[in-house]
């Protein structure tokens, strides 16, 4: 579908206009604080202005996203609001427990809006839908690379965190100020994707809106506490594994750490997710790039590996994702790789060297 740009005032008024009724917004899947707090925040600004409103992501929630959004100071379900909603389209109500929650139609009646998607295929169950053009009707994003593909995007490539653009977005819904579990909301967005406020996206304008959420009343170091301060010793024990894995190459400015499923199962760690270790290597002095390869069944019960890359200054890692079919940010991106470890491995180095290369030249 053609793709139309509108600004943010624009994109307010459509969510203002009185035809806008019922809103849905929808959030990526592998869901993180930035969705989560921007779908939150979005939703409690539309129902202010009296609107009736559904957050809803395509997995469940994990305790610790759930653990950030209650510290916000509202109940956060693990189905976020996908009940009510099947219950008020008339969709078959989902009671299986598993973490993919089946998609239904969604109705002209309402007004789909996606946040922190960078393309159709992060909908999960509702990819379909949208690769066919029929929602969203609104996306905000802020992903370096991306496909916009609702019928009016919002996209601003320098912004740290959607976190952000949705704070700005609600200062024109809500010119008296905010409540403060939105402004929570928000702060769990932005300090999260803007790993504390220390990635190079942070600029004076996200230190401006993060002091009027302090000036909204919020807790920032019980916020900070929740999203950056409570893993689990599961989460512990697997970062050990990542640790103990770490390897250098390319004369010490490449950090590469992987995770199989039996390097879990041999830790009897099989049911615990690889989250949030990404950070590691480019916290060793001299590491520009930081690679983490994470072993994983795909649906179809094949083995992959998802990995994520990092840089510290110059190297494009969303350039070197795009060669395997990924995406993301000059800084942080991802992608998928079908290969045995050693294979994927040597790739990836062979790239990451390059891109070193390349950046040390300019
Ligand atoms: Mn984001």
């Amino acid at each position: 579908m053609d793709s139309i740009g509108v600004n943010l005032q624009a994109a307010a008024e459509l969510l203002m206009r009185p035809e806008t009724r019922n809103v849905v917004i929808l959030t990526h899947i592998a869901p993180d604080p930035d969705t989560i707090g921007s779908a939150l925040a979005l939703r409690g600004a539309l129902r202010s202005l009296g609107k009736q409103v559904w957050a809803v992501c395509a997995d469940r929630l994990s305790d610790r996203l759930r653990a950030i959004f209650n510290a916000c100071g509202e109940d956060c379900s693990p189905r976020l609001d996908y009940d009510e909603l099947t219950k008020y389209a008339g969709a078959a109500p989902d009671t299986s427990n598993a973490n993919k929650l089946p998609p239904f139609g969604l109705s002209e009646e309402f007004f789909v809006v996606s946040v922190d998607a960078a393309a159709d295929h992060l909908l999960g169950g509702w990819a379909d839908e949208a690769q066919a053009g029929r929602i969203p009707d609104l996306m905000f994003d802020h992903h370096a690379v991306g496909t916009p593909f609702a019928r009016f995007c919002y996209i601003d490539r320098a912004s740290c965190s959607t976190g952000q653009i949705i704070a700005e977005l609600c200062e024109i819904l809500l010119p008296d100020g905010f409540p403060k579990p939105l402004a929570s909301q928000l702060y769990c967005a932005i300090a999260s994707d803007s790993g504390r406020f220390m990635y190079d996206s942070v600029t004076s304008q996200t230190l401006r809106i993060a002091a009027r959420l302090y000036d909204c009343g919020i807790d920032a170091a019980e916020l900070n506490r929740a999203v950056f301060n409570n893993k689990s010793f599961e989460q512990f024990q697997i970062e050990r594994l990542c640790y103990n894995s770490l390897r250098l190459g390319h004369g010490g400015t490449i950090g590469v750490l992987s995770v199989t499923l039996a390097a879990k199962t041999a830790a009897g760690l099989d049911n615990v997710e690889v989250d949030g270790v990404a950070h590691i290597p480019l916290t060793i002095a001299g590491v520009e790039v930081g690679i983490i390869l994470k072993q994983q069944l795909t649906d179809d019960g094949h083995e992959e590996y998802a990995v994520s890359l990092r840089s510290a200054r110059y190297a494009d890692v969303a350039a070197i994702c795009a060669r395997f079919g990924g995406g993301g940010h000059l800084h942080a991106a991802g992608c998928r790789i079908s290969a045995p470890l050693a294979e994927a491995e040597h790739a990836l180095l062979a790239l990451a060297a390059e891109a070193i290369d390349a950046g040390k030249v300019q």
